[in-house]
């Protein structure tokens, strides 16, 4: 069975963005493989995070997860910092990941840009060693993520040919995939730009009530003339609100632009907030019922301990591969 595994980072309020381009899809792909989904807790501290809201996020997420479908009999959920395996390997693995291409990645230059050399913590510089970490101390081959983290995947990548060219087969190749539709939903206030979750404007937040999120969608920003089409260039809000329909109700964005030939945006916009509802009605029920449940806890500790027992052979195997003495 090949592992598949992906994370979170309980930074904020999850977005639709995140639920389309992450969460449905984990639960989509679960089942294909041995699957690890974990928050990504540790990544959260690279930019500063009150203590109480990066706690709440957490069980937050967790509980997203759940409510998204994901089944913690055969998934396994846990906390990044719940298994020290991760950091431990990422202070090996940072030294066969370089400046120059550490200073390339997109994520890093976006967070950074604003700020003093000075004010940059070198755990948002070295982002992409842990998560290469949290990778490879699973074995994992598949990482389902949103476009905007291919380039991290890809750099593990090289991380791991270099790796094994040194060391011979040690490590195993991962790869990045991507929903075929909706990897990157775009802000509702500005298309051009990602919806996320640190960027207030233009989200739906999946703590949204139902109402806000058909008012958001209802005063999306649109584009210049009243066609119903599939235009990225030109058509960058339209093209966006298709591709959140299109993500939802499966339909085809032919079979979307015939539906409204003839009408208007608003009828348009309103076919949008419905399937967005639609989704969101169930998905905001069962989150209510696992943040009741309490059983939060149990699944996270189990995850845990599950989690352990399969990155410490991997962590073993590193060490032995690159002579930590007597392991
Ligand atoms: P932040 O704003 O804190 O950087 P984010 O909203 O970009 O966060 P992440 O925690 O970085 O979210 O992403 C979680 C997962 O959701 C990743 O797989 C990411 O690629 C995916 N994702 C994030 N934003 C979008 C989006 N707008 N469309 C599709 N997928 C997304
Ligand atoms: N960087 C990811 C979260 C993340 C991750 C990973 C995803 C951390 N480690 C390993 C896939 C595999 C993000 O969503 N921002």
């Amino acid at each position: 069975m090949e592992r598949i595994l992906s994370g979170i980072k309980p930074t904020g309020q999850l977005t639709l963005g995140n639920y389309i381009g992450a969460l449905k899809n984990f639960s989509k792909v679960q089942y294909e493989g041995e699957t690890f989904i974990f928050i990504a807790d540790l990544h959260a501290l690279t930019l500063p995070i009150d203590p109480e809201v990066l706690r709440n996020n957490s069980r937050d997420v967790a509980a997203y997860y759940i409510a998204a479908g994901l089944d913690p009999k055969h998934t396994t959920i846990f906390l990044q910092s719940d298994n020290p395996s991760h950091s431990e390997l990422a202070i090996i693995l940072q030294n066969y990941l370089y400046m120059g291409e550490l200073s390339r990645m997109t994520q890093f230059k976006d967070k950074s840009q604003k700020m003093k050399e000075e004010a940059i913590g070198l755990g948002l510089f070295a982002y992409p060693v842990l998560m290469a970490s949290d990778i490879v101390i699973y074995d994992a081959k598949r990482i389902p993520v949103g476009e905007d983290q291919v380039q991290h995947v890809e750099l593990a990548r090289d991380l791991v040919k270099r790796f094994n060219n040194r060391y011979g087969d040690v490590l195993v190749m991962p790869k990045a995939e991507m929903v075929k539709v909706g990897a990157r939903i775009m802000s509702l206030s500005d298309p051009t730009k990602k919806m996320s979750k640190s960027d207030p404007k233009g989200d739906i937040y999946l703590s949204d009530s139902l109402e806000v999120m058909r008012k958001k969608i209802m005063s999306a920003v649109t584009d210049m003339g009243r066609e119903i089409k599939y235009d990225v260039e030109n058509k960058p809000g339209i093209s966006n609100l298709m591709t959140i329909l299109s993500s939802l109700t499966g339909k085809s964005f032919q079979e979307i632009e015939n539906e409204f030939v003839g009408k208007g945006y608003g009828d348009f916009k309103r076919a949008v907030a419905d399937a967005v509802i639609n989704e969101m009605t169930p998905f905001k029920a069962r989150y209510e019922e696992v943040i009741k449940s309490g059983e939060i806890d149990k699944i996270l500790a189990d995850g845990a301990s599950r989690a352990r027992k399969v990155s410490e052979l991997t962590l073993k195997r590193v060490q032995k591969a690159i002579g930590l003495y007597n392991k």
